[in-house]
């Protein structure tokens, strides 16, 4: 909620805060797991040198917004000998930064016109933000009805303004079978056997939609379901086994 990020003048989420030496914060969920991905594999590297290499841009947008955007974000900051171990062939990292882009300049805008694509699909989805969230009673209820009103509208400008099929649907059918077909039949993930960070950002953003329908329609309608419960199981077994790694209780 927005008095959860009072002590931040980056206003949107996710934010990462570490306790890792000095308390650092990290904004934008590419810039987030880049660095991230980017710390685990060269350990050499302490994380406050590794946020220098993502410095904030402001910018005006088309709609006269300032806007901050973070060069390098889709990039790791490896060595060549790490850039060796990690993208053995240049084609998987030109690959997993094509679809990091795809990520955030389509499939994203794809999600609020689906979700709040009727007015009780915009009920059903502030029922569940309600439900999730840290709401007083009348909040709560405020918020639901109030909020999936202004959604539902909200939606529709959004639908418009990314240029969205008048069936939203279909564009989330073909955006998830778009995917699996960039994956292929020979391959378990696009980073191979086991997850890049285009696979995790695909994954992040279909996930929002869980317990909703157009969640269903799509795992209906779509050839997704196999790669999304594989993404489920390993995220699962790579919690467990860091659990146990840094003895934290499970
Ligand atoms: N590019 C950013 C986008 C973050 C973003 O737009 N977050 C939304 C919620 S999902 C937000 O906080 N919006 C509040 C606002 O724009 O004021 C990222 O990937 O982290």
């Amino acid at each position: 909620m927005r008095k959860e990020i009072k002590f931040s003048s980056y206003r949107k989420v996710p934010i990462l805060l570490t306790n890792t030496g000095n308390s650092l914060q990290l904004n934008d969920s590419s810039v987030i797991i880049s660095a991230v991905k980017t710390y685990l594999i060269s350990r050499r590297k302490s994380l406050d040198e590794i946020v220098t290499f993502y410095p904030a841009m402001k910018a005006v947008n088309d709609q006269g917004k300032e806007v901050t955007e973070y060069e390098n974000k889709y990039w790791l900051m490896l060595d060549e000998t790490e850039t060796q171990q990690v993208y053995p062939i240049k084609e998987m990292l030109v690959e997993e930064i094509k679809w990091r882009k795809w990520v955030d300049d389509w499939l994203v805008h794809l999600i609020s016109p689906n979700v709040y694509r009727t007015p009780r699909e915009a009920l059903a989805s502030f029922d569940y933000i309600v439900r999730e969230g840290k709401f007083g009673t009348m909040e709560g209820f405020f918020a639901k009805y109030v909020g999936a009103l202004a959604m539902f509208f909200i939606g529709k400008r959004l639908k418009s303004r990314h240029h969205l099929q008048d069936n939203v649907r279909e564009d989330l059918y073909e955006a998830a079978d778009d995917w699996v077909k960039a994956i292929g039949k020979h391959r378990l993930f696009m980073g191979g056997s086991q997850p890049n960070l285009a696979d995790l950002a695909v994954y992040g953003v279909l996930r929002v939609m869980e317990g909703l329908e157009a969640f269903d329609d799509m795992m209906t309608h779509t050839k997704i379901q196999p790669w999304y419960h594989r993404m489920e199981t390993t995220i699962k077994e790579a919690v467990i086994t860091n659990q146990h790694q840094l003895h934290l209780p499970v």
